[in-house]
């Protein structure tokens, strides 16, 4: 029987520096000869979910009830989990996505000001007891991460219009999960340039590698 693969995910708030970890990654799984490692990425993943990303992203959505955001944002998982996640795990292959439910528990939960336990709900419906086998948490000062995204020159989008207060409550959402989960999460100091981000991520992967033979 295929041995199930692993479900990694990222997290952190804008400017933490996402991508140059999935960079990092990406280059980890294949030097331990991980074949095919799937790189996805929530809201999306999909053309549904892509399409859904589409509407949540636009500035012209700017006023969207919260209910509605968690609700979309779920919708797009529910797709991804069905079409792409579950899938590609089954066939052995590693998954590692840029987001998943812990971004609805901060940005959502925490941000939006909804609070865990609606959340909860609808993760139960959506993916029961389905968690990352690891999430990395890029821990980012807002200032930082917003200065470095500044500085890319992009228009803004919806989520990057919101102010201070918004990503200081996802922050702290996002730190009250990997408290409660310490086993799951670990905690990447993304205020440090980006060599020293990629060693961290390097070093909260490196248990769940195969052991490689010496010859
Ligand atoms: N969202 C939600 O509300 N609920 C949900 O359930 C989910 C998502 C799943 C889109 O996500 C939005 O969806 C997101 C939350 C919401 N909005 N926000 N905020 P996204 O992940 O696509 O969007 P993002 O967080 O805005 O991505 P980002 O701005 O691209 O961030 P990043 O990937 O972490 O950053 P980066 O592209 O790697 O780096 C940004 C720049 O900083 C770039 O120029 C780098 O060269 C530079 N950088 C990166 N690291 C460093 C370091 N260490 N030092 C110096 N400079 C650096």
């Amino acid at each position: 029987m295929t041995e199930r693969g692993r479900f990694i995910t990222v997290e952190g708030l804008e400017g933490a520096g996402k991508t140059t970890c999935l960079r990092a990654i990406e280059q980890m799984l294949e030097e331990a000869g991980i074949e095919r490692p799937l790189f996805t990425r929530e809201p999306g993943g999909t053309p549904f979910g892509e399409a859904l990303r589409g509407a949540l992203l636009d500035p012209q959505y700017s006023g969207l009830s919260a209910e509605a955001e968690a609700l979309t944002v779920f919708a797009a998982r529910a797709e991804h989990l069905a079409q792409v996640i579950h899938p590609a795990l089954a066939t052995g292959r590693w998954v590692v996505s840029d987001r998943f439910t812990d971004a609805t528990y901060a940005y959502q939960g925490g941000g939006r000001g909804l609070g865990d336990e609606r959340i909860a709900v609808l993760e139960q419906w959506v993916h029961g007891g389905f968690v990352p086998d690891r999430t990395l948490l890029l821990d980012v000062d807002p200032s930082v991460g917003r200065s470095r995204v500044a500085s890319r020159g992009s228009g803004e989008d919806r989520f990057e219009q919101e102010q201070d207060p918004f990503f200081l409550a996802a922050r702290a959402a996002y730190a009250r999960r990997a408290a409660a989960e310490p086993a799951r999460f670990r905690c990447i100091d993304a205020n440090r340039p980006e060599d020293d981000v990629a060693r961290q991520a390097r070093a909260a992967l490196a248990d769940l590698l195969p052991a490689r033979s010496a010859s």
